[in-house]
């Protein structure tokens, strides 16, 4: 793979320091390697918040399976620095570079058919987000490399059953500072869901579309005046509507 001097110098490295959401575990059963999973053969980066690609990620892979959840499952959500994971033993970049500091979210939207649906025009609503602690100065991303690579998050209990897709993002805000360098990586899981819940959130919003890159969360300098990714002490606001609550 080729690299522009920018994106090198964006990730301050030699090597790809980026990351791919490929994997999904259902109540701590791991559901196996690009399983239920819409994901891009690349690891690079989107960095236009209007791009299609913002969606489920840059074209890549999609599985035929549909992942089957209950209300208030724990979902797991497997995080790699290149598909299968480690790019090569002792890689430092697994399962992202640490300096890839921000936020990681995960978004539904209600589909007809999960192994089939067009992912253009979908209403997308937050269901949870792990973003900054002012008070410990960790990140979303610190989180998700401290479980090497797994995010967990429940499904919301009082949602309506049907098929989903879950979008699983993060966000990199190590060069968010200049302008259009915010980092996302995101890729879609097809789900299922089976619940005695009625609730069809009405506050959704577009993808592309809820993020604009002079958003406060997405223009971002995290550094504090010491050089440190504590965002100078300040709580951050992540992109996107706050999580739907039950
Ligand atoms: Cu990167």
């Amino acid at each position: 793979m080729k690299f522009s001097l920018g994106s090198l110098l964006a990730c301050g490295l030699a090597v790809e320091a980026h990351s791919i959401f490929q994997k999904v575990s259902v109540n701590g059963k791991d559901q196996g390697q690009l399983t239920g999973i819409r994901a891009p053969n690349n690891n690079n980066p989107v960095q236009d918040v209007n791009s299609n690609n913002m969606i489920c990620g840059q074209s890549g892979s999609k599985s035929n399976t549909v992942i089957k959840v209950a209300g208030g499952d724990r979902i797991g959500a497997y995080w790699g620095h290149v598909i299968g994971g480690a790019q090569f033993a002792n890689d430092v970049d697994h399962p992202i570079a640490k300096s890839h500091k921000g936020p990681v979210m995960a978004y539904l939207a209600k589909v007809d058919n999960a192994a089939t649906a067009g992912v253009n025009g979908l209403k997308w609503f937050k269901i949870w987000q792990d973003t900054f602690d002012t008070g410990s100065k960790v990140w979303g991303v610190d989180n998700m490399i401290k479980n090497q690579g797994w995010v967990y998050f429940n499904i919301p209990t009082c949602l309506a059953g049907g098929d989903y897709l879950l979008r699983v993002e993060t966000l990199a805000l190590h060069s968010a500072n200049k302008p259009n360098q915010a980092q996302f990586y995101q890729s879609c899981a097809q789900i299922s869901l089976t619940s005695s819940g009625t609730k069809i959130p009405t506050e959704t919003v577009s993808i592309p579309g809820a993020y604009k890159a002079s958003d406060p969360g997405i223009s971002a300098n995290i550094y504090g005046l010491a050089g440190q990714p504590d965002n100078a002490g300040r709580a951050y606001q992540a992109p996107g509507p706050a999580p739907i609550t039950c």
